[in-house]
């Protein structure tokens, strides 16, 4: 071998072995090559499995059960990726329970997660946005302990202008002496129960976002590998951002407070003027509001006096998220993860942000029109 065909394998090798950025390939003269890590791959299974160490009884079943999330979350991930090119963009032509159309991806979503999640023997009960009761799992184990409660597809009335959109998911652990019968009992709970939350947004590359009560940490899905790998560990919410994020168009509809509030934040009374960001996809608004800091609102309107946004999977996950994060989550009166939910659907005003954007919300609702 001459010199030439030695430095043309050593590139070679250098390009296989540089595995995605996760390792570096050196030569050392023209015949060794020396392969050292760049940076250590925490994939979304290690950490939960390394988190679990922290309970000696654990038994590892938490962390297959999420492996059933991350997996239907790859394979809508997959479908979203492709919209446009397969026939999986725009309406089913039917509504869902809430009176919306559904889109075929939220159809999809929704099937694709009840088959990964009903897989699962510790889950006995699953909930969705798509489907009106709570369905008990097929297998019906008695191992059966945890509920999980998700939105398939928020922000789908967005899929076909390929804006961002985003898997929203929660769980619960069996009340005591509920029966498998007892759905309900499973899944109205308040979000303060909740053992573990999260979301996946579907954006500019597909990061999914958790917490098992023990802070919030993200990963993002490397397509090479088909793995969820750690990219952003143990995440914090600014103490204050510089965007507010609401749909201005109902501004009129809004009460006096919130009006109030937002003329604050626009006039600069907190130190700086605000600027506003809207994508109309809740997951993504609030991802760039934990990253970034500031404020993100849904207030009661006229078309929703109550709010639009559910509380059990899509404003408790988040309010577990953000409080988790170090931010805070109201509907407005008190702090969302203590309701008490009367029904599977039940809509609740959102406001969550950074501390201070949150304590002056506060204020002003305290303050009165
Ligand atoms: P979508 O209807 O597209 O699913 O809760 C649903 C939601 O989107 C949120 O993701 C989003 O923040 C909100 O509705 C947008 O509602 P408006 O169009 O009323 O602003």
């Amino acid at each position: 071998m001459n010199s030439d065909d030695h430095s043309r394998e050593d590139n070679l090798a250098r390009r296989l072995l540089t595995l995605n950025g996760y390792m570096e390939a050196r030569s050392i003269g023209t015949e060794l090559l020396c392969i050292s890590r760049t940076k250590p791959i925490t994939t979304v299974q290690q950490h939960i499995l390394q988190d679990q160490k922290r309970f000696p009884t654990a038994s590892g079943e938490f962390s297959w059960l999420l492996s059933g999330i991350t997996l239907a979350t790859k394979m809508i991930e997959s479908k979203v990726r492709r919209a446009g090119l397969s026939d999986i963009v725009g309406s089913q032509g039917n509504t869902n329970v809430q009176g919306e159309v559904q889109q075929k991806l939220d159809v999809y979503a929704n099937e694709v997660l009840l088959h990964c999640l009903s897989m699962r023997e510790s889950i006995g009960v699953l909930a969705s946005e798509e489907n009106e009761h709570p369905l008990i799992v097929p297998h019906q184990s008695p191992n059966a302990k945890y509920a999980v409660v998700f939105d398939p597809l928020d922000g789908s009335s967005n899929i076909d202008v390929n804006v961002s959109v985003g898997t929203t998911f929660s769980i619960l652990r069996k009340p005591d002496g509920a029966g498998l019968n007892d759905v309900k009992k499973w899944v109205l709970q308040p979000g303060s129960k909740q053992v573990a939350a999260g979301y996946v947004v579907y954006g500019s590359s597909t990061i999914l976002v958790y917490s098992v009560g023990n802070g919030v940490h993200g990963f993002t899905l490397d397509p090479a590998i088909g793995a969820y790998v750690l990219s952003h560990e143990n995440i914090r919410m600014p103490n204050q951002g510089k965007y507010y994020s609401v749909n201005e168009a109902y501004r009129d509809t809004f009460s006096q407070q919130y009006n109030n509030y937002l003329e604050r934040l626009r006039s600069g009374a907190l130190g700086r003027r605000y600027a506003s960001r809207y994508i109309g996809s809740m997951v993504s608004d609030f991802h760039r509001t934990l990253l970034k800091g500031g404020v993100f609102l849904y207030p009661p309107t006229a078309d929703h006096p109550s709010g639009k946004l559910r509380l059990l999977y899509e404003a408790n996950p988040i309010s577990f998220i953000a409080e988790q994060a170090g931010g805070v989550c109201s509907d407005g009166k008190q702090r969302v993860l203590d309701i008490h939910p009367q029904s599977i659907h039940q809509r609740t005003p959102m406001i969550v942000g950074s501390a201070v954007e949150m304590a002056e919300f506060e204020r002003c609702m305290q303050e009165g029109s």
